[in-house]
């Protein structure tokens, strides 16, 4: 694996999915993954990308509107959006903001952004490691739709939490399995930082 051909996009590491907004949608573990994350942030990376849930007040994955699903999370402009305190965000090329339309979720970047992976392309990036929250979830679906684009994929689990939402039919399992059987591999940061530095 070489890093200038391998990008790294930090997905959603926002307060809105820790206990630091308890209101919203923690997920255990959720804040405790700065560290790994800052250490996958000083890797020399060709790119590095970050995703935002970025819901305006009435979006319709929140509880008492049309999908009835979550708590009221992420919502532009509120701490919920900010990213994780000690987050090393200036290590970010750029912040790719999801959710937006009240009337349709985005969880990857891809569902909103259709040209991303185009993009990831022209730069020469063939390989992608994917981190941050929830890993079952937005980390999941970006990592399966750059997969179906024909990318090499990695998870790094340890700079990552997830949660099973049993109401939007999310499971920690499920997600394993599915990115398992699509060639999505999973690894830790110290594995990722050994496949660089073997090339
Ligand atoms: C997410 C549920 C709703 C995520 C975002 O980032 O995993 N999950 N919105
Ligand atoms: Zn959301």
């Amino acid at each position: 694996m070489r890093w200038s051909q391998t990008g790294l996009i930090v997905v959603d590491a926002q307060q809105g999915f820790t206990e630091l907004q308890p209101q919203e949608l923690p997920i255990p573990g959720g804040a405790a993954i700065v560290p790994a994350v800052n250490t996958l942030l000083a890797l020399p990376f060709g790119r590095i990308d970050a995703t935002q849930d970025w819901h305006p007040p009435d979006h319709c994955s929140f509880l008492g509107q049309r999908d009835n699903l979550y708590p009221a999370h992420c919502v532009q402009g509120t701490p919920g959006a900010e990213f994780l305190p000690g987050l090393h965000t200036h290590r970010f090329h750029a912040i790719w903001r999801k959710g937006y339309d009240p009337d349709r979720d985005a969880y990857a970047v891809t569902a909103q952004h259709p040209g991303f992976p185009e993009l990831l392309r022209a730069q020469g990036i063939t390989t992608v490691a994917v981190c941050g929250l929830a890993l079952n979830i937005c980390c999941f679906f970006t990592a399966r739709d750059l997969r179906l684009q024909g990318f090499n994929v990695y998870l790094v689990e340890d700079a990552s939490a997830g949660i099973d939402v049993p109401q939007a039919g999310l499971f920690q399992q499920q997600a394993r399995a599915e990115a398992q059987r699509l060639g999505i591999l999973y690894v830790d940061v110290a594995t990722l930082r050994q496949l660089g530095t073997l090339a």
